[in-house]
């Protein structure tokens, strides 16, 4: 308002005769909108998993998953409350099922992961198929696909959701319906999907149904081994360590249309050089500790927290020795608009 404030009385007088037809003038507002680099609100974030975990537990007392139908506790940005973002174009919530509890079945347009924080044995379905959860397995739900969660082992079940709500709320393209029984079919065996799709062949006249893997279980046990061999055989990034992506087999495009999703080992000792990237991301710690320093900020992380990194924001990683994170970003779509941009300091 400041500038506006600075405006002669002739210009005012304008602007409020123009602003009863609906239209304003671009020359107030073009240097916000049009910005020489990011400018956003989201501020780097972190949850503590130790701090957060008894409130999560107590929501297992407030209410049951099935009255919920999702029983999550929303990671908020700090500079977006009240807009259930953790960064501009992506959510994330930590999402509890406790033995014996179902999750009914729904479906919505929205794209879903799961990253599997504590517990085990639990499942997902998705389109007539069980995938049972292990601590640091990424799980997928497509868009437009039945799904459901039900937890039939001895503990409680906790996994962080990463949801392009933002996206499609952006777009005005949100579509969702409630299935007509609490759980899906199961029609196919469980394994299915990744024994189909990802051992490197597939059915010789499959087709892609939809722009997200065909696989949607990444089982941790096999991604660590990825990683460990890169750790064996590869120097380490100066900026990543040993990092991965997940992709879809059948393309080798990203596992999402909407979210790309990455691990990476991080070799003990040295801090990683520093990177910053148009992609605000949502990191999840899954073995070590450590710091990150992200602007002029640093946190202090260990297993199960979860920190945020805004966009064109510098961070670096100081695990205390080696270190494993999971994340996740919007990177697959502002690489196909174009607008993925990054840079590596020093080394
Ligand atoms: O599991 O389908 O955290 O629809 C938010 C919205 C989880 C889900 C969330 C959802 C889900």
């Amino acid at each position: 308002m400041k500038a506006a404030e600075a405006v002669s009385s002739e210009r005012r007088a304008y602007y409020d005769r123009i602003d009863a037809y609906n239209m304003a003038p671009l020359w107030e507002v073009l240097h916000a909108l049009v910005t020489p680099e990011p400018v956003s609100p989201v501020r780097p974030a972190i949850w503590h998993y130790d701090e957060i975990r008894p409130y999560l537990m107590e929501s297992g007392r407030i209410i049951s998953a099935r009255e919920a139908v999702r029983r999550v506790l929303i990671l908020e940005n700090p500079g977006l409350r009240g807009t259930s973002q953790v960064t501009r174009s992506l959510y994330a919530g930590l999402q509890l099922i406790l033995p014996g509890e179902i999750a009914p079945s729904h479906r919505h347009t929205q794209s879903a992961l799961r990253f599997v924080v504590e517990g085990e044995g639990a499942y997902t379905a998705v389109d007539g198929e069980r995938t049972t959860m292990h601590e640091g397995d990424f799980i997928i739900t497509p868009p437009w696909t039945w799904h459901d969660h039900g937890n039939e082992s001895d503990g409680p079940m906790v996994w962080l959701d990463g949801l392009d709500i933002p996206i499609v709320q952006m777009l005005d393209a949100s579509f969702a319906e409630n299935g007509n029984a609490e759980q899906q079919m199961i029609t196919r065996p469980e394994g299915d999907s990744p024994t189909r799709y990802g051992h490197g062949v597939l059915p010789v006249d499959w087709k892609p149904g939809s722009k997200t893997s065909p696989v949607f279980s990444y089982p941790y046990a096999r991604t660590r081994e990825t990683l460990e061999h890169l750790r064996k055989t590869d120097a380490p990034d100066p900026c990543h360590g040993w990092k991965v992506r997940y992709i879809n087999p059948a393309t080798g495009d990203w596992a999402m249309p909407t979210m790309g999703t990455f691990m990476q080992l991080l070799p003990g000792g040295a801090a990683t050089a520093p990177y910053r990237s148009s992609d605000a991301t949502v990191f999840v710690a899954v073995e070590g500790e450590g710091d990150s320093r992200i602007g002029d900020i640093v946190f202090a992380w260990k297993k199960r927290d979860v920190f945020v990194v805004p966009s064109w924001t510098t961070v670096t990683h100081q695990p205390k020795s080696e270190a494993v994170l999971f994340s996740f970003s919007d990177r697959p779509v502002q690489e196909k608009l174009g607008l993925f941009r990054e840079e590596r300091f020093g080394k």
